[in-house]
């Protein structure tokens, strides 16, 4: 059977049982998911280090993932600053190429899989529940099994450098390490293109791809999860259309990692097969790197809405809380972000257009993807018509709103651009590409989780952060920002390709820009750290839950209320 008419099959046919199963005789209440007639019983928390690893509690699984994501990302934004570190000089001089090349690999793949999507389940984890009105997450148990999935595949996704420090430290004991040693970190690029992730002789690669797909069962698992919890644990009295917008995003982006990731796990296990049992999926003669490609993106591009509808979510959900006004256009916002969700798995093959694919299939994603750019500027028009007239309020979390609407006003445009066939031919694989998605996913992906950990802040530790400082960090992030990225554009309209050590000489004074922008990003993110630690420890303890002023204006949300019966409880 024609693919395409299978996958629309199965969609039609799941759409129907969940149709069944709600309007049918045994409906599905929305009451909080208590079984009637079965008597429930709650025991205390264990102390200490035990109530972590056995927790199946929403709110401590959602702080597990928020630690795992700072861990992570910090580790990615030191492999960042090592490759800015290297390209301050045009040669090759700080580390080796082979090094630089692992360093790009690791930072794209531990802060796309273990940072970025980590932070939105931990926020979806911590904040859902509550929001929908639900005691807990619908299925507390596997909720669990989905975070502890994730360190061991962090593990061997990292186990070049970790196994590498391992044996060095056991060197001494007189102990084995020739197999420790031979793992070394992957370079093949969070792309993982064939041939040469085929062809890398080393053991690492393999390990990378068990981790990858490891991780990929996590995050259907929590996917899955998030899906089951919006649409049977809700609270009678919130329904679709007072959904708030968050649970809205996590709602869509959940549905997108269910067709998506599975995409990667079975291109992953047949490029496993062929590095391993002598395959030929992906061989050369049958035309496998092409097949790589298209496998890869009809996840990769999905996968980019993954990140960004929450992020898209949290702006939306925190912007009308600083402006005092309703956030505008909301069923547009939901509409839109159900647009984006469809039309994602339709633009992949824009990746690709400097392939041999034939032109005519090229000019049809070329279409799909300008249609995309719709959606996604409806939601900005009314972002902006929020803020027109509102009584706006400059705290730090409305700070990164703001600038990262802006940077993603800059982020998106260059992908129009990138969109255009004959612009593609010119761009594609510069570093203007590399521009294009770090202005959306340090923009607004980033400055969102950022907005999202200061505006939350009291609700998740009871105390109060520092506000200037806060403040200050954001306008630290805004300008290191742009100072990053925006050379990265010009760069690549200069013709400097991506991924390489060593440059020519014309474009150092770019490269230095871009270098000290990271510095200040870097510094920005030290502030923000020691914010939470220190304010965790040091700060005013929250007594009225009304810290925002919310009520003023009619948004002292679910989430608010639950914090304030948690602090009347004490
Ligand atoms: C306005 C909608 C957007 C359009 C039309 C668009 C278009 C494109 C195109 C055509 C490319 C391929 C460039 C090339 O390799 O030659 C690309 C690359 C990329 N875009 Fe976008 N984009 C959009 C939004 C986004 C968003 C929201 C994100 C992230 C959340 C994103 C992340 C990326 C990434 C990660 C790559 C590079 C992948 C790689 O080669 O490693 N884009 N974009
Ligand atoms: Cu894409």
């Amino acid at each position: 059977m024609n693919p395409t008419v299978l996958f629309v099959a199965v969609l039609i046919s799941l759409v129907t049982l969940a149709l069944l199963r709600t309007t049918g005789s045994k409906r599905l209440l929305a009451d909080g998911g208590y079984i009637e007639g079965v008597e429930t019983t709650t025991r205390e928390k264990p102390a200490g280090i035990l109530r972590w690893i056995t927790t199946v509690d929403h709110a401590d699984i959602g702080l597990l993932y928020l630690i795992l994501a700072t861990v992570t990302g910090l580790w990615g934004g030191i492999d960042a600053m090592m490759m800015r570190t290297e390209l301050v000089t045009p040669e090759a001089t700080v580390w080796t190429a082979e090094t630089y090349n692992a360093l790009f690999t690791v930072h794209g793949t531990t802060m796309l899989f273990f940072f970025a999507t980590p932070v939105f389940t931990g926020l979806a984890n911590y904040f859902i529940p509550p929001l929908v009105g639900a005691d807990d997450m619908a299925f507390p148990r596997v909720n669990a099994i989905a975070f502890w999935l994730l360190p061991p595949s962090l593990f061997l996704v990292r186990a070049g450098l970790i196994t590498e420090v391992i044996a060095k430290v056991i060197t001494p004991l007189g102990l084995p390490t020739r197999a420790l040693f031979a793992i070394e970190p992957p370079a093949i690029g969070w792309t993982m293109y064939t041939p040469l992730s085929r062809a890398a002789t080393n053991p690492e690669v393999d390990l990378f791809l068990l981790g990858l797909h490891l991780s990929g069962i996590a995050t259907v698992l929590a996917a899955s999860n998030i899906i089951v919890t919006i649409f049977t644990e809700r609270d009678s009295s919130v329904n679709w259309a007072n959904l708030d917008i968050f649970s809205w995003t996590m709602l869509t982006a959940s549905g997108l990692i269910i067709f998506a990731f599975p995409m990667l796990g079975s291109a992953m296990i047949m490029l496993l097969l062929d590095r391993n049992f002598g395959t030929f999926f992906y061989s050369l003669e049958a035309g496998g790197a092409a097949l790589w490609q298209h496998l890869f993106w009809f996840f990769g591009h999905p996968e980019v809405y993954i990140l960004v509808l929450p992020a898209f979510g949290i702006v939306s959900y925190v912007l009308p809380k600083f402006t005092g006004r309703k956030l505008f256009g909301f069923k547009f916002v939901v509409y839109s972000t159900l647009a984006i969700g469809v039309l994602s798995f339709g633009v992949w093959a824009h990746h690709m257009f400097t392939t041999g694919m034939d032109p005519r299939l090229k000019a049809s994603f070329m279409a799909v993807s300008l249609a995309i750019a719709v959606p996604s500027a409806v939601k900005t028009f009314n972002w902006i018509t929020t803020i027109y007239n509102g009584k706006i309020r400059l705290t730090a979390p409305m700070i990164f709103c703001v600038g990262g609407i802006s940077t993603f006003i800059v982020g998106g445009v260059t992908g129009v651009f990138l969109a255009s066939i004959p612009i593609d031919l010119l761009l594609h694989d510069t570093y203007y590409v590399v521009g294009h998605f770090h202005l959306i996913l340090v923009g607004i992906i980033v400055f969102a989780m950022f907005a999202a950990s200061y505006f939350w802040y009291p609700i998740l530790t009871g105390r109060m952060f520092n506000q200037r400082l806060a403040r200050a960090h954001a306008w630290v992030s805004i300008v290191g920002t742009f100072l990053t990225f925006s050379p990265m554009l010009l760069l690549g309209m200069m013709g400097l390709p991506r991924r390489y050590a060593a440059y020519p000489a014309e474009f150092a004074p770019l490269q230095q820009v871009s270098t000290v922008g990271a510095l200040i990003l870097f510094a920005g993110v030290g502030m923000w750290l020691w914010n939470m630690i220190q304010s965790y420890r040091v700060g005013a303890v929250v007594t009225d839950a009304d810290v925002w002023d919310l009520r003023e204006t009619g948004q002292f949300s679910r989430e608010w209320e639950w914090f304030e019966r948690k602090l009347s409880r004490k």
